[in-house]
């Protein structure tokens, strides 16, 4: 160790369910290394192919670092540097403007997943106490996981399910809807060591993904029919007489009305609506029922079609047919976050009035005349949200002020009237809990900020003081706000202290190990699981529609080379990804003379984008694929996948639609 050389610890901010524990090490005031921490008990020291470039990102030539002012046309992303005051007393006028003129409803604060921070980011406070004094529209944030949080809602009175980490106790795992070696992969350590144990691992998702081609079996199945599919499962177990009727009796609401929606999908029935073969379905009902404990790990994946609430709930209903909830590696695992009892205090008390609520996937049609500001932080909606000709027309509009808090020019930067430079994770304070584990995080600043980016809780505190905002609350500092968050007074944090995070770098939920979530009963009013009365099989958008002049269902599931949006400016790992990309199966690429390595127009009423055709029978004939993450103004032809994703609302939680849409594939002839 060099002399003035520091070790510090931090936390992965990324939407991420992994939310790693990483080392930063800074010599002479300038971070040198970043390393996954070894000693994390869930994340055991590797970061990922993304996070490992985090520390070149955050010292890349394009970074943000100073405030910046619009002076060429909306959408040129054209801008002067202008100071921090400049900044604050411009914004500070406009806002006065628009809450005298039109009231704080025309403010409409647009957070994202930029950050999942507590203290700075989507998760906590940052910015909505401000948003409250000033009567600031509430936003929305249902862009990931709303779907699948209602739908697990219904049945389990929570999102919140296995603790992961007893994947290791399971004997069978269904990856259901879900990308673990992409989008999580610090699980597939618990699963080889269960698979050590002889556990049989099965992939059920339309593409043969990474994780697909590691498990020991893949179901292809038909985009947005799996709650046929949990159903028809759930028929054999019927039939091999092993359903748990003392869990049954004892633990659930519902069961005859379930009992009846299950008696109508045999397996023959199943397989003409999920497109798999009868015998595989057959197969893996047996396996299930004899099969204790059984632990489905569906994410965030499975739940983005019109059906998506109804396929979570449908699924989530197995562990209570078969009672697996009674062990340990026993469930199902959407996200832990329902087991998360944090005090996220934004003081809607403050608030002089009701306000209405803005949709952030809806911001097409919402963005409207009504809304005369828009402020975007931890967010590049141009990017990320569906129906992106629509968004880019409405961010043209000429009296919309638009402010973007930003690390990087993004495609959103573009369109704003005034940009303000963010810090990333290792300049700032913040507190996490990953949603794909158990533990509380700590994440301590290793180095000052660049040039002048401040934290989003600063930036809050500055522009509050500027506009002579006198509530106190306005201006707690960072370790006030993660003190406040950790007082709920929950059993679960007995014991967790500011303190002890900052020396310790993370602690476990105070919970039993193994957890075995629903012991004590299930957080629904009655106590037990509420199979409902509704229909269990809502089938997708692509499922059911006449298919017409677009006839291939779209899937744009997460990118193995960046995180959303972020990283997709990275030289090197967009490199990687070879660019936006689409899975073609070969008997579509004939019909359409496509060949391998083409590019190709993907279009619909919507509108398009280009990507060079990789021809595969990873996709089934009918579907095809491409990844999320691109941005505009460094793909060919200018927009993404977005822009053929519609802005439309799954069965609940106004979840969205992001694998659920109709496309037509051409040759690009230029
Ligand atoms: N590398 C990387 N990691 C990420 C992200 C990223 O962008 N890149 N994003 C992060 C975020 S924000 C989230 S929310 C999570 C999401 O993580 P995941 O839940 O894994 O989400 P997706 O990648 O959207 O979809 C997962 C799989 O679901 C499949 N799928 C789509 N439709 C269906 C269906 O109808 N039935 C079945 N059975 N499967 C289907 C897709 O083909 C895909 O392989 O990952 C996080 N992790
Ligand atoms: N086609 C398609 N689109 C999708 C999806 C899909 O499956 N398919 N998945 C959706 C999902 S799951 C999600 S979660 C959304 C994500 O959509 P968004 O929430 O819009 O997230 P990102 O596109 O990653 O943009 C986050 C931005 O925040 C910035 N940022 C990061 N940290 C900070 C910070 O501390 N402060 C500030 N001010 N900025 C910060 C980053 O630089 C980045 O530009 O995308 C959705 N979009
Ligand atoms: S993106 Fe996920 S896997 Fe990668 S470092 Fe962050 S938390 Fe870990
Ligand atoms: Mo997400």
């Amino acid at each position: 160790m060099s002399l003035g050389e520091l070790r510090v610890l931090g936390a992965c901010p990324l939407d991420c369910p992994d939310t790693c524990s990483w080392v930063v090490t800074v010599q002479d005031g300038k971070a040198v290394k970043m390393r996954g921490n070894p000693d994390h008990p869930y994340t055991r020291g590797a970061l990922c192919v993304k996070v490992n470039r985090y520390l070149e990102h955050t010292q890349a030539p394009d970074r943000i670092l100073h405030p910046m002012r619009r002076i060429g046309p909306k959408g040129s992303g054209r801008f002067e540097r202008i100071s921090w005051d400049e900044a604050l007393e411009e914004i500070s006028v406009r806002l006065r403007g628009i809450v005298d003129e039109h009231g704080g409803a025309a403010i409409w604060p647009y957070v994202g997943t930029g950050t999942l921070g507590y203290v700075q980011g989507s998760e906590g406070v940052a910015g909505r106490r401000f948003w409250n004094v000033l009567g600031a529209s509430r936003h929305f944030l249902n862009i990931c996981s709303a779907a699948g949080n209602t739908g697990l809602s219904r049945i389990n009175g929570t999102p919140g399910g296995m603790d992961p980490e007893t994947f290791a106790l399971s004997k069978l795992i269904l990856l259901w809807g879900t990308n673990t070696l992409t989008s999580g992969h610090h699980l597939w350590k618990f699963i080889q060591d269960a698979r050590a144990d002889g556990a049989h691992v099965v992939a059920i998702d339309p593409i043969r993904t990474r994780t697909a081609e590691q498990a020991d079996e893949h179901l292809p199945i038909r985009p947005g029919t799996d709650a046929a599919l949990a159903l028809g499962l759930m028929n054999v177990v019927l039939s091999e007489g092993m359903e748990d009727r003392d869990y049954l009796e004892n633990h659930t609401n519902g069961w005859e009305n379930l009992r009846a929606e299950i008696l109508r999908y045999p397996p023959a029935r199943v397989a003409e609506i999920t497109g798999l073969p009868e015998p595989d379905i057959r197969a893996l009902g047996v396996r299930l029922a004899h099969t204790r404990p059984t632990g489905i790990r569906a994410t965030m994946g499975i739940q983005r079609h019109a059906g998506g609430g109804t396929t979570m709930r449908t699924i989530a209903a197995i562990p209570g047919v078969t009672g697996d909830w009674r062990h340990p590696g026993g469930g199902i695992a959407y996200s832990t976050s329902g087991h998360i009892h944090l005090n996220i205090d934004t003081r809607d008390d403050l608030l002089a009035e009701p306000v209405r609520t803005l949709t952030m996937t809806r911001l097409a049609d919402e963005l409207d005349e009504s809304v005369k500001c828009l402020w975007v932080y931890a967010a590049n909606p141009m990017s990320s949200t569906a129906d992106q000709n629509r968004i880019r027309e409405k961010l043209l509009r000429e009296d919309l002020f638009t402010v973007v808090m930003e690390q990087f020019p993004t495609d959103t930067v573009d369109y704003a009237d005034i940009v303000l430079p963010a810090t990333m994770q290792i300049e700032h304070t913040d507190l996490h809990a990953g949603y794909g584990h158990m533990y509380l995080m700590w994440n301590e600043p290793a180095v000052e900020p660049p040039g002048e980016c401040l934290s989003t809780a600063e930036t809050f505190r500055r522009l509050a003081r500027h506009m002579g905002l006198t509530e106190p609350s306005l201006y707690d500092s960072d370790l006030e706000l993660a003190e406040q968050l950790l007082s709920s007074g929950h059993p679960s944090l007995t014991g967790i202290t500011v303190d002890r995070l900052r020396k310790e770098g993370w602690v476990r939920l105070n919970v039993p190990q193994p957890f075995v979530p629903f012991t004590d009963g299930f957080p629904t009013p009655s106590g037990r699981m509420e199979f409902g009365s509704e229909p269990a099989y809502v089938p997708s958008h692509t499922a059911s529609a006449t298919r017409g002049a677009y006839p291939l269902t779209l899937i744009t599931p997460a990118s193995h080379t960046f995180l959303n949006t972020i990283f997709a400016n990275n030289p090197e790992l967009l490199r990687r990804s070879k660019g936006p990309r689409i899975l073609v199966n070969p008997a579509d690429a004939s019909r359409r003379d496509l060949s391998d390595g083409q590019r190709a127009r993907v279009f619909n009423d919507n509108g398009e984008f280009e990507a060079v055709v990789e021809v595969s029978d990873k996709v089934q004939p009918g579907v095809v694929a491409s990844t999320k993450g691109h941005w505009r103004k460094l793909s060919r032809g200018g927009s993404t996948a977005n822009a053929v994703v519609d802005a439309r609302d799954a069965d609940m939680g106004r979840g969205a639609v992001y694998h659920d849409n109709l496309v037509e594939l051409s040759p690009c002839t230029s």
